[in-house]
């Protein structure tokens, strides 16, 4: 039998989760193999309560037994039902037939595990606890929270005796605020801006740190510090904090304990804790941090005498450094004065319920190694990390003396003086200082906030001591999705677009996706992510990620039905200063619908469209009841339209023939998913109810825009766009209106003029209609306004405009001039899906059987990509010398592939030994089951090679 491995292991999405409350999770796995033609014939998974069990087979939690199935995503949990704290232990056996061989044998994976977080009101034994105001007013550096200033964070501790050996210690943790854990003097976990944003008012995210490892037998110290984040601190471009509806944080912590005789023991937050102010004097996410290391209390986090446990250097991740506050042995018995903690108070618990976080934390991903560029003006550093980014900088001191004051400034660009640019930034000061403990060596990064930027300075108050080193290191930060696909092709600047695209879905993914990482912004705005969705699929595995925010969406849905422009909601009765109301947008709150579908399409996931279903329904509900005519003119609100269409166009709340055409299109497709959503579901009375919907709504926009020559009233790219998208005109006018679409990009000399909104749609449409040539004219098109257009500026992420910096003319005018902005950076889909052409398959989600259908263009030679989807790895290489064409792909095991090779009709296809089944006009047609395959073709590409670097 040929080699197979059984890998990824996953468990809603994730690899070994802890807590979970997800009462029947879903199991999945995927299958490597060189060989052709491999596919799994069955299955069979065990889980047990321990490891142990499972590895002598005993399946005390479930065996599915062995199913026919060549399923291998998407199980859900079968067994004894899970309670709290549960530890599942699982492996997979499965079946494979393997046509070079008849002996059909199974194999078993290696194990994974999952664990049951906290699924009862009744397990959490903890009291929410806040520190007494008498810390800040004691402490003469302390700065007490206001609506405009944030205030210093508390520090909380707590010392307790372990009466015997541990078999297993586990911490529940939540924050009203952000946590940052530690124990022993050791931090907790590796994730920051725990517990993430959500809709506080509803919903907190609880994390399960296994601790095993960091409590012992004897004395211990658990310790926390809470900063403000999301909750308390500044939120949007709104002037006060406080954004959900108190300046006070407050913590909630359990720590469960199993003693080797079977005792339980557990150490909650109640007012035996104590607290004090600390070292970080203040913190905010968009404001940035003030540090006095000399208010470090030493061993605040160690217990009076020495714990047993060992102390290993700092955890991965954080580059083996010792990071400042990492307690040493020699702080043991130097336990800050401990009368000068006060007692912690009790404080009244939330309404909003306690759920697991289900997503990948927020994590440093990597850092890089900036350059020092200068010095301007005098006594500042001025460095340059090479790339844009969302994150901190770590500074690394030695010899530098006690009470010395360093500033950090952040900005993503220099002006033309060279020095940093931070008008972009609004009202974030993104500012951290750190006042030096005057130790032979120290560490330094901070804790509640990050910024946008790819430039620093660092400026020293006094005197540089002549044997001073500093050296400063750029973390990079955001959600640990993994990384799902690459793309490269022979054009150096498509190369680059890509990556910039890549690197502003990075900068942005930072616990909901938002549309800027720098200025006083920052938030999950809905279109922005729908336009972007496909290509962030492409690039990463989002599939918990967008899981998680759905239900921030969904939380933030009216009660009349309206689904928000931005999620988590913006609380709108807090000193609001803003858009009035932030929801019923068009192309925006449809996200609502739009995401669901799309994670059904690419993940196959059809528990999360029926978890949301009611809420989708509302939606149309809600537009139906507003819109009896079938035209969507009604109830708009901020209306964006084609936001930052050319000429641009960022009118608020303003009605356009274009608005209300944009807005009808995108109810018809919002009911066109919704039909076929309900057909998945076999909801067939909703399918047809939505079906019925859509051809209503196709019907008004044709009578209201279409013209019988298939122009349309609103002659916009964008129009086009979305009526060919969107299936909005009779079959006999698509090639009519395809026609008026091209007529307009040439008009324009072959540039593009479509917003946020249309830009998602141009490539792929274009291609799906038979101009592949203008796709491709359009992405190598090199001057404004188009893609390359600020690669040739020397972008390194996708900017909000086109134009937002350019070498003739510098900074855009406009205050809202974001240098990381994902939505105009959607057309990675289209490099993936019809350059590489890895694609769906029309009809199944999912990527089990799927379509390789390349789209070659004059201007790239080559181009290579690989997606690594539910059921692994799809590779796609192709390139081209004159006419001939020599492509080789991967289908996975385990899934088939419909290929569409290019080649002129009546010329010689190799087909590696697939056979050639049939032709849909320049592509030879065959099914390729799982293998690495070359073929081999004549292909002649039409049109002019564009002009430029290639
Ligand atoms: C801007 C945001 C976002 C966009 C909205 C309409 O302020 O940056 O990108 O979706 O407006």
């Amino acid at each position: 039998m040929s080699f197979v491995r059984i890998t990824h292991l996953r468990c809603e999405y994730l690899v070994a989760p802890l807590g979970l409350d997800e009462r029947t999770p879903r199991l999945s796995w995927q299958l490597e193999s060189a060989a052709r033609g491999v596919r799994q014939t069955a299955y069979r998974i065990r889980v047990a309560s321990t490891a142990e069990k499972l590895a002598a087979g005993t399946a005390d939690l479930w065996d599915s037994g062995r199913v026919e199935s060549n399923a291998t995503t998407h199980i859900a949990y079968a067994g004894t039902p899970l309670a709290s704290r549960q530890h599942c232990h699982w492996h997979v056996e499965v079946w494979i037939a393997d046509p070079q061989v008849s002996d059909l044998r199974s194999q078993v994976s290696a194990p994974s595990r999952w664990t049951m977080g906290l699924l009862e009101k009744s397990d959490w034994s903890a009291k929410w606890i806040a520190a007494d105001p008498e810390i800040i007013r004691r402490d003469p550096q302390a700065i007490a929270p206001t609506l405009t200033d944030p205030g210093t964070p508390a520090l909380f501790r707590r010392e307790f005796e372990v009466p015997g050996p541990v078999v297993r210690a586990t911490v529940y943790a939540t924050a009203r605020g952000l946590f940052e854990l530690r124990a022993n003097g050791r931090r907790i976990g590796e994730d920051l801006f725990a517990p993430e944003w959500t809709d506080y008012d509803k919903r907190l995210h609880y994390r399960t740190y296994d601790v095993t490892g960091l409590i012992a037998r004897g004395p211990n110290c658990l310790a926390a510090t809470l900063g403000d984040g999301w909750w308390s601190g500044y939120v949007g471009w709104q002037e006060k904090r406080g954004r959900y509806g108190s300046l006070e944080n407050s913590l909630l912590i359990q720590l469960e304990i199993e003693l080797a005789d079977g005792a339980r023991f557990t150490l909650a937050t109640d007012g035996s804790w104590t607290c004090n102010t600390g070292p970080i004097l203040a913190s905010d996410l968009q404001m940035g941090e003030t540090y006095d290391a000399r208010r470090e209390h030493a061993g605040w986090d160690l217990p009076k005498e020495t714990p047993r446990v060992v102390l290993n250097d700092a955890p991965p991740g954080w580059a083996g450094v010792e990071i400042q506050g990492f307690a040493k042995p020699a702080d043991y018995a130097r336990l800050a004065n401990s009368d000068a903690w006060l007692p912690a108070r009790e404080v009244p618990p939330p309404s909003a319920v306690l759920v697991a976080q289900r997503a990948e934390p927020v994590r440093i991903i990597e850092t890089l190694e900036p350059d020092h560029i200068g010095n301007p003006p005098k006594g500042t550093y001025l460095y340059d990390c090479g790339q844009n980014i969302s994150g901190w900088v770590r500074l690394h001191l030695e010899h530098v003396p006690a009470g010395t004051k360093i500033t950090l400034r952040h900005g993503e660009r220099l002006t033309s003086e060279g020095s940093l640019y931070t008008a972009n930034l609004r009202r974030a000061k993104a500012t951290d200082t750190y006042v030096v403990a005057g130790r032979p060596k120290e560490v330094w990064q901070p804790h509640f906030t990050f910024h946008g930027f790819q430039y620093f300075e660092i400026t020293i108050d006094g005197p540089r001591p002549p044997h001073a080193f500093i050296r400063a290191i750029a973390c990079v930060i955001h959600s640990a999705t993994p990384p799902a696909g690459h793309f490269e092709c022979s054009n150096a600047h498509v190369n680059r677009l890509w990556l910039n695209g890549l690197w502003s879905q990075r900068d942005n993914f930072l616990s909901v996706p938002t549309d800027c990482p720098q200025r006083d912004e920052r938030l999950g705005w809905m279109g922005d992510a729908q336009v972007f969705c496909r290509t962030a699929m492409c690039n990463m595995d989002v599939a918990a990620f967008f899981t998680k925010w759905m239900t921030d969406v969904e939380d933030a849905q009216t009660a009349e039905g309206i689904f928000p422009d931005v999620a988590p909601r913006l609380r709108e009765d807090i000193h609001y200063v803003g858009l009035g109301n932030l929801g019923g947008g068009a192309a925006w709150a449809d996200a609502g619908i739009i995401i669901p579908y799309t994670l059904w399409r690419v993940y196959g996931d059809l528990r999360l469209v029926e978890r949301h279903w009611g809420a989708m329904v509302r939606w149309l509900d809600w537009i139906e009841r507003h819109n009896p005519d079938g035209l969507r003119l009604n109830q708009l609100f901020n209306n964006y339209g084609d936001w930052l269409c050319i000429p641009s166009d960022t009118s608020f709340g303003t009605h356009s023939p274009m608005k209300n055409l944009l807005a009808t299109a995108y109810w018809a497709d919002d009911a066109a998913k919704m039909a076929r959503l309900a057909r998945a579901l076999g909801r067939e009375s909703e399918a047809a109810r939505f079906q019925a919907m859509f051809e209503r709504v196709r019907a008004a926009f044709q009578k209201e825009w279409l013209k019988p020559d298939g122009r349309l009233a609103v002659e916009t790219q964008t129009a086009y766009l979305l009526a060919l998208a969107f299936d909005l005109l009779p079959p006999n006018l698509r090639a009519a209106a395809t026609e008026h679409l091209v007529a307009n990009i040439r008009n324009l000399d072959w540039h593009l003029s479509t917003g946020f909104v249309g830009i998602s749609h141009l490539n792929p449409q274009l291609t799906l209609a038979g101009h592949a040539d203008v796709a491709y004219r359009l992405l190598l098109q090199e001057t404004y306004p188009s893609w390359l257009f600020p690669v040739l500026q020397g972008a390194t992420t996708i900017w909000e405009r086109w134009d937002s910096w350019t070498i003739a003319g510098g900074f855009h005018k406009d205050g809202m001039n974001s240098f990381n902005h994902y939505s105009l950076g959607s057309v990675g889909e289209w490099l993936f899906r019809h350059v590489a052409g890895i694609e769906l398959d029309p009809e199944v989600p999912g990527y089990q059987r799927f379509v390789l259908q390349p789209h070659l263009g004059a201007g790239l030679d080559f181009a290579r990509a690989t997606y690594r989807t539910m059921h692994g790895e799809i590779a796609s290489a192709w390139r081209r010398e004159g006419d001939k064409l020599t492509w080789t792909v991967t289908v996975p095991p385990n899934t088939t592939a419909q290929v569409f090779i290019p080649s002129e009709p009546g010329t010689d296809v190799h087909a590696d030994g697939l056979t050639v089944t049939g032709r849909e006009g320049r592509f030879a047609r065959c099914e390729a089951p799982a293998g690495t395959y070359t073929f081999t073709s004549t292909y002649k590409v039409e049109g002019p090679a564009p002009a430029g670097p290639v």
